[in-house]
């Protein structure tokens, strides 16, 4: 039985994955050299771009030479909606994602047939990175459908030789009778999706710690360490981050390593990682700033400086020793909040929700005026069965480390247990009511 045969030999790191940095970095030249020749040759917008900053493809000699090439943001990929982009005839397009964004038109990413193989290939990396093994059941509740998170994982999974339970995200009750039933090894879905799992395993009077769960991979929102930490021992599980975006892929552009929990290894034999100031000037190893990737083989849809709008920092690899990691997202340029000259993102509040005991995780933050001023809330719930002056001092004692930390005085409101929306996915914490 070849084909079985072959996926054992799979099992393991990838070669890709075991080269030295400079060995890395030589693969990374030629593949960004075949990328910008790809993109000028295919795609309009990119020969516009390149001719205009004075670039020709031969121009690229070094890694270093990324730095001439322009920019691409997500107002580029609504202006070319839905395939101007594209780098390829449709013909050779197998699949399309797209996302709707909260705000302004869709964008649609397209993939190759190789491109679906490089993506699978990523995903199964990425899981085996966290932890999961052949063999292994994995319950997939990301969302299945136009987002990249469903599909995009699915297909690395069975990659990965698992067995996957194509959930998608939704229907918690269910949810929770099929990882009683089925009992997986692995769960993936996003962190605060997690969440809303152990409270429904809660309230059907089961202990969330008692499932088969070994793993969980969590993504596609920002998430704290703190909130890790209460997921682990909410469920007695790993968690790790996993980091993606649909422009770049989808799941699995990197992935932290379950044996380090350092933050997500970039897979950059397939993308190449930069962070820029606000002035898109480079910034160095381990400051933080706007994440820039370059896809390195994308055929149908190559992405050439992409802005991602989220904030991090590059670090040297641990576990996968070449491969450099982005410390944890904490939020994205777009969703910081400046509230009287304080920039405030919703993890930090996340952070010290977690540290107190008779609050949940269960928040939302309302953004008024009030007079001229703009007023932040914390509207949050307290525990289930925490007594009302209990609850009351936690909702202080929130207020003062966030004044402490933060700089600011936020306002804070218990509400009843259960008024506040629970994740089905990517959760909306910040309402701006202004
Ligand atoms: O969220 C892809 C994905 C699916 C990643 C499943 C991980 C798991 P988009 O919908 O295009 O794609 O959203 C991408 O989500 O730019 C980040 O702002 C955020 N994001 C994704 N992963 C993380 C993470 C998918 N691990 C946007 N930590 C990205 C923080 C994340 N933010």
């Amino acid at each position: 039985m070849p084909a079985i045969q072959s996926l054992t030999d799979q099992v393991g790191l990838h070669a890709e994955e075991r080269l030295d940095r400079a060995e890395l970095e030589a693969l990374q030249l030629e593949r960004l050299r075949w990328t910008v020749r790809h993109a000028y040759e295919n795609v309009p917008f990119y020969r516009r771009k390149l001719d205009e900053a004075g670039v020709a493809p031969g121009d690229v000699r070094e890694l270093g030479d990324v730095v001439k090439l322009p920019v691409t943001t997500k107002d580029d990929l609504r202006d070319h909606y839905p395939f101007g982009l594209f780098a390829v005839p449709r013909d050779q397009v197998r699949r399309v994602h797209a996302s709707s964004g909260t705000t302004g038109r869709m964008t649609v990413v397209g993939y190759t047939e190789n491109d679906l193989e490089h993506w699978a290939n990523l995903v199964a990396r990425s899981l085996y990175a966290s932890g999961v093994r052949p063999g292994w059941t994995v319950h997939n509740a990301y969302g299945y459908g136009l987002f990249t998170g469903g599909l995009g994982a699915h297909a690395g999974i069975e990659r990965l030789g698992c067995t996957v339970v194509p959930m998608s995200g939704g229907q918690t009750e269910k949810q929770v009778q099929l990882i009683r039933d089925f009992e997986p090894d692995a769960i993936m879905c996003t962190p605060s999706y997690l969440l809303t799992i152990a409270d429904a395993f809660e309230e059907a009077g089961l202990d969330p710690r008692d499932t088969s769960l070994k793993v969980a991979i969590c993504g596609a929102e920002p998430w704290t360490d703190s909130m890790r930490r209460q997921l682990e021992d909410r469920l007695d599980l790993t968690a790790v981050d996993i980091y993606g975006l649909s422009e770049i892929l989808g799941p699995g552009v990197g992935n932290e390593c379950a044996e380090t929990q350092d933050g997500p290894h970039l897979w950059e034999d397939h993308v190449l990682p930069e962070v820029l100031d606000e002035n898109l000037r480079p910034l160095p190893d381990g400051a933080t700033g706007e994440l820039v990737l370059t896809t390195l083989t994308k055929e149908a849809f190559p992405m050439i400086r992409y802005r991602t709008r989220d904030l991090t920092s590059l670090h040297p690899g641990t576990a996968r020793p070449a491969h450099r990691r982005i410390a944890r997202i904490t939020g994205r340029n777009d969703d910081m909040i400046i509230l009287r000259g304080v920039n405030l993102f919703p993890t930090q509040v996340e952070e010290i929700v977690c540290e107190i005991p008779d609050l949940t995780s269960h928040f939302v933050l309302e953004l008024t005026t009030r007079g001229r001023m703009d007023h932040l809330t914390v509207k949050i719930e307290a525990r289930d069965g925490a007594a009302p002056r209990e609850a009351e001092e936690g909702l202080l004692l929130l207020q003062q480390r966030i004044k402490d930390r933060v700089g600011t005085t936020l306002g804070v409101e218990l509400v009843g247990t259960g008024t506040l929306p629970r994740s089905q996915g990517k959760l909306k914490r910040l309402y701006d009511l202004r």
